[in-house]
This record gives C-alpha cells, sequence and structure tokens, in this order.
C-alpha cells in the first residue's frame, strides 16, 4: 500500500484521469454501473420569457469526494442567470466549496465552465443528491436547445475519478401568441369570441356562424380569405380577427291602385328580415279601401300587417264610391246593383250599394251615381 500510495501521490490530475480511464476499459462490462451524472428533469418545456432551474444530480456508486461540469446550451434559445451548489455534497452536513474556476457563465457563449464543488472534509458521499441547480431564463424565440454536459468529473476521497456516465438533456422554448376572436353584429365563431393562447407558427381554422336573420359579412384582421366564412389565421405574432355579420333586410314596396295613401308611403322600404310591418290604408276623399293585393296578414282591413321573410310589393287598392260594382266606369251597372239591394239597410256603407253611406239603400244613392254618370267609361 505504501509503494502504491508513493507511487500515485505524484501524478497530476491528467495521469489520474488517464489510469481511470485504462481501469475503465479494461475492466469493461464487468464494472459495476458507473456513477451516473444526468440533468434533471431531462427535458423541459417553457414559455417564452418564463425562467426555469436544471438540476446536475448525481447518482454516486461509490464514495465521492468532488465532482465538476461544464456544460453549453444554445444562447439565442435560453440565457443562463445563475449556478448554485446542490445538496449532494453537504448531504451528511460537512462543508463544502463549491465555485467556478474557469468563465462560468458565458451567454455568448453558450457556456458554462469551470463549476467545481469538493467536501471540506476526509468524508465522501454515496446517496445521490443535486450537485448544482443552473437557472436559466428562456428567450423569446421557439425551438429546442440541448444541455450538453462536457468536461465532467466525479472524484472519490483519494481524488482519484470514478466510473461515471453523463447524459444529455434539453429544454424546449415555446413562443405562444394571443388570437383574440370577436364579433361585429349578431353570429358566433369558432374558436369562440375572446382570447385563445396558440403556439408559434399554428394554422388556426376560424368560422363565422351568423344568428337567424343575419349573414356573414367577411372578416377583418390578418386572415387568409375575408370573405370566406371558414379560413384560417396563421399565430405569428397577436392578433384580433373580426367577424362580421349583417342583419338580412328585404324591401317592402308600397303601392296604390285608385286615390289614396298607405302607410309606410308608396314607395320601397327595407327591413331587417323577420320584421312584422303594420301597413294601413286610407282612401281619398269619394274613395273607398277595397283590399290588399299581395301576402298581407289580412288583404279586407285597411290595417293589418305584412311579414318580411322576404322582398314583397302590397298594393292598396281604392275605388270611386259610387262605382259601385268596381270596374272603373259610372254606368247603367251600377245603377242596377242599386236597385236590386234597394231598400235594404245596415250599418254605413255595409254594401257597396249603400254608395252614400248612411245605411240604407234608397234614392240618395242612385242620385250620386247619377251626378257621376259616364265618368271614367269608354275613355
Ligand atoms: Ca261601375
Ligand atoms: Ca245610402
Amino acid at each position: 500500500m505504501n509503494h502504491k500510495n508513493a507511487v500515485y501521490r505524484p501524478l497530476s490530475l491528467l495521469a489520474a484521469l488517464c489510469l481511470v480511464a485504462a481501469l475503465c476499459l479494461s475492466t469493461g462490462t464487468s464494472a459495476a454501473e458507473p456513477t451516473s451524472v444526468t440533468i434533471s428533469p431531462p427535458h423541459q418545456t417553457i414559455s417564452a420569457g418564463d425562467t426555469l432551474t436544471v438540476d446536475i444530480v448525481v447518482d454516486p456508486q461509490t464514495g465521492i469526494a468532488g465532482a465538476q461540469f461544464d456544460l453549453t446550451f444554445d444562447p439565442s434559445l435560453i440565457t443562463a442567470v445563475e449556478v448554485a451548489e446542490g445538496d449532494l455534497l453537504s448531504q451528511n452536513g460537512d462543508p463544502t466549496f463549491f465555485g467556478t474556476f474557469g468563465t462560468g457563465i458565458d451567454n455568448v457563449a453558450g457556456t458554462i465552465t469551470g463549476y467545481a464543488g469538493v467536501i471540506l472534509s476526509q468524508a465522501t458521499v454515496s446517496s445521490p443528491g443535486v450537485f448544482a441547480t443552473i437557472t436559466f431564463s428562456a428567450a423569446t424565440t421557439s425551438g429546442t436547445s440541448t444541455l450538453h454536459l462536457f468536461s465532467v468529473d466525479v472524484q472519490d476521497a483519494d481524488g482519484v475519478s470514478v466510473p461515471f456516465g453523463a447524459t444529455d438533456g434539453s429544454v424546449t422554448v415555446e413562443v405562444t401568441h394571443t388570437l383574440t376572436m370577436a364579433v361585429s353584429g349578431s353570429g358566433s365563431t369558432d374558436p369562440a369570441a375572446g382570447p385563445h393562447d396558440y403556439l408559434e407558427g399554428t394554422v388556426v381554422t376560424i368560422s363565422a356562424t351568423p344568428d337567424s336573420g343575419w349573414q356573414f359579412d367577411g372578416w377583418t384582421g390578418d386572415v387568409v380569405d375575408s370573405g370566406s366564412s371558414t379560413t384560417t389565421t396563421t399565430i405569428d405574432a397577436d392578433k384580433t380577427v373580426t367577424a362580421s355579420f349583417a342583419q338580412i333586410m328585404h324591401t317592402l314596396t308600397m303601392a296604390v291602385s285608385g286615390s289614396g295613401s298607405t302607410d309606410p308611403t308608396v314607395g320601397p322600404h327595407d327591413y331587417a328580415e323577420g320584421t312584422v310591418v303594420t301597413i294601413s290604408a286610407t282612401p281619398d276623399s269619394g274613395w273607398q279601401f277595397d283590399g290588399w293585393t299581395g301576402d298581407v296578414a289580412d288583404a279586407n282591413a285597411p290595417t293589418t300587417t305584412t311579414t318580411m321573410d322576404t322582398g314583397k310589393t302590397v298594393t292598396a287598392s281604392f275605388s270611386l264610391l259610387w262605382d259601385v260594382n268596381s270596374d272603373g266606369c259610372i254606368d247603367l251597372s251600377d245603377l242596377v246593383l242599386v236597385g236590386q239591394s234597394w231598400g235594404a239597410s245596415g250599418s254605413p256603407h255595409w254594401i257597396r250599394a249603400d254608395v252614400n253611406s248612411d245605411g240604407v239603400v234608397n234614392l240618395s244613392d242612385l242620385v250620386l251615381i247619377g251626378q257621376h254618370w259616364g265618368e271614367g267609361c269608354g275613355t
């Protein structure tokens, strides 16, 4: 033993490493499972701008008294903030030294170099523990950085490297952006109105569905096809996309035949689909309302309604009071009709033969026809 010590003591660290390497090679498969140096967790995924910690875990298969590591990372994705000692070497309460003998953190090169730790006593530790904890912050670029361990060394109490295996890890940085869906008018979208987070680069299919009585009127915002109710948007930044819906409108055209007025007035009027429009007809003096033509609720009522489920024309027909048969000509036919109802009575103008609207069919009605005799006939 003394002889061996005498031989080993002058050996440099390099020589010791070479010796250990030779031993590893020579013992080969018969060696016990080597001490492991791993990154924990082996893989992490974080959002851009977040901070995470990575542990360098050593699981000794024999008593160890010191360790060191270097590590490389992708500085375009993550930045090292600090390297702190873990509980590996102090697990039995012994004092330790931990620090860097190299450059330490280099966020330009993407390296952490020269970190070493030793127990400041003759003790060793043999239970797994965290040798070092590294804090990284993520940049704002998506990607995966390998955490590559190199220049790792784990030594026993004699300052001799123990067989070990080091395993790399990785960190994936995910950049997300917010897609805010919005609606103008009455309808819904998929995704629903509101904010939604997506990974950068995601192509999101969006669709718009109008409520009843409304129609899709286009997208505003950065979409592939603003005129299509189903299209896509690519998540390359925070963005807002608005689906516009417009009420479906129909035109009600009011018209008159004869002499009178309507409400709404004669001409076109636009209404939202489904609107129930009250319409009324008022004859001019000497005229009477005969009825509506067109799609109305009650064709015989001067005031009725029409429902705007499509474009439509409604005509109020008026005729002269003394044109009893409503043919536009005042002649014998009108007289005959009065004669056929002669002497009848009822509420004023309950029948056309009550020309003067006094509730009885008599000579007064005949006189009115006579006063307008021939009007509108054959001219
Ligand atoms: Ca007539
Ligand atoms: Ca009368």
